[in-house]
């Protein structure tokens, strides 16, 4: 559709750090809330850190050509597509980032690694394992053609998750005993709240498990340093019809006559696991926690102490030291706002915290070093498919329900 306007040289951004560096062209799928994220981080990325490429916000991707037209002036893309495989096949892009539906990953993800792009792909990375292997797969084969794939897990980029990683695997909690994490929201607590594409398992794979529980299982995982061995899972739908979205088409299928259309995906999912070294985790993933917006806590507890995390204050850590004298022991605040804590050095003096947005800064930031070093980032496909395994084993057994003991009455 519309070409670039300006050259890869201008880029539309100018030498924050004053030296000429080689411009990572970016070309993204999807305009919508994580279209808006990544944006945001593509955008930022190298204005506050050094980075050893610039990236350039050199074409956006959609289906409707006034909102993704839109959707480039608002966020800064030199240009826009209507079609990805356009997006695709330009030689002006370098990689392509996908922030569209479930339901389109692996085939926007395989066509771009075949045809010699960097991706970065949304978490969950597909809505099967059996996509999620042929991801990784072909990840695995543009490796060795110098091309890399990241999933994004953006959870991890907190700086309190990254020092929470860091003080774990730097023995400050010893030997793993429990590890609990919820991710609690409430966008659909309403009945009447429509039946968006998130209801739907054809283009979103799963629910709450999916959208919420991949984030926790990633972060759990990832903190812990090792995968789950294994789950026993709970899965339940607790609105089953809702009304289709204004404009809705047969697109969103099952449209009865009252104009309501049926939810195939689970509304919560609770699940406890196992991991090699002997931990015990639970895990929690709602939308109906009403009153919690954005809640994803985790708790680890070790030999040696604890840490205590909640994305609703996400600038704190809190650390219990269980080496130290009973008499003044106890749970104490990290304000994780120091320069010496991950990504910090680049950010606002200490106590001028961040948020949200800034996950996606440092998400873009990894890449970007990721690939000047052609070194593999991290969350690779593979661990996106490790994660996608586990989403399915909570499925099954929820299906199975084989472990579940009902309390006679
Ligand atoms: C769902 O509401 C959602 O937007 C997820 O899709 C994101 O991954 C999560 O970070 C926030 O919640």
């Amino acid at each position: 559709m519309d070409q670039p306007q300006q050259s890869e040289e201008t880029g539309g951004s100018t030498e924050p750090h004053g030296r000429a560096r080689p411009p990572l062209r970016i070309g993204m799928v999807g305009y919508a809330f994580m279209g808006a994220a990544h944006s945001q981080g593509w955008r930022t990325a190298g204005h506050v850190f050094d980075l050893p490429l610039r990236p350039v916000l050199a074409a956006i991707c959609g289906r409707d050509a006034d909102a993704v037209r839109a959707a480039a002036d608002r966020h800064g893309w030199a240009s826009a597509e209507t079609d990805w495989r356009a997006l695709i096949a330009r030689d002006d892009i370098d990689l392509v980032d996908i922030c569209t539906p479930g339901d389109s990953h692996a085939e926007i993800a395989l066509a771009a690694l075949a045809a010699g792009k960097h991706v970065l792909c949304e978490k969950p990375l597909a809505n099967t394992v059996e996509e999620a292997s042929m991801m990784a797969a072909a990840a695995e084969e543009a490796h060795a053609r110098g091309r890399l794939a990241m999933v994004g897990f953006n959870y991890r980029r907190l700086p309190a998750t990254a020092l929470a990683r860091r003080m774990v695997a730097e023995g400050r909690l010893g030997t793993l005993r429990h590890v609990r994490v919820t991710y609690l929201q409430d966008w659909l607590a309403d009945p009447q709240f429509p039946l968006t594409w998130r209801l739907r398992k054809e283009h979103a794979g799963s629910g709450a498990l999916g959208d919420l529980g991949a984030h926790v299982v990633d972060l759990a995982q990832y903190l812990v340093g090792e995968p789950l061995a294994g789950v026993s899972a709970l899965t339940e739908t607790f609105v089953r019809e809702r009304p289709l979205p204004v404009g809705a088409t047969s697109g969103l299928a099952a449209v009865s006559s009252a104009g309501t259309g049926t939810v195939t995906v689970d509304d919560a999912a609770l699940f406890t696991g196992r991991f090699p070294s002997g931990a015990l985790a639970s895990f929690e993933a709602t939308r109906y926690a009403t009153g919690r917006k954005n809640a994803l806590r985790l708790e680890l507890n070790g030999e040696r102490g604890s840490l205590a995390f909640d994305l609703e204050r996400l600038n704190e850590l809190w650390f219990h030291d269980a080496t130290e004298p009973s008499t003044h022991a106890g749970f104490r605040r990290i304000l994780v706002t120091e320069p010496d804590h991950p990504y910090l050095d680049a950010w606002w003096p200490p106590g001028h915290g961040l948020g949200y947005e800034h996950t996606f800064v440092h998400q873009a930031r990894d890449l970007v070093h990721a690939v000047a070093e052609g070194r593999r980032p991290e969350p690779s496909f593979a661990d996106g498919l490790q994660v996608q395994r586990v989403l399915a084993a909570v499925e099954e057994s929820a299906e199975k329900n084989s472990v579940y003991t009902p309390i006679a009455v």
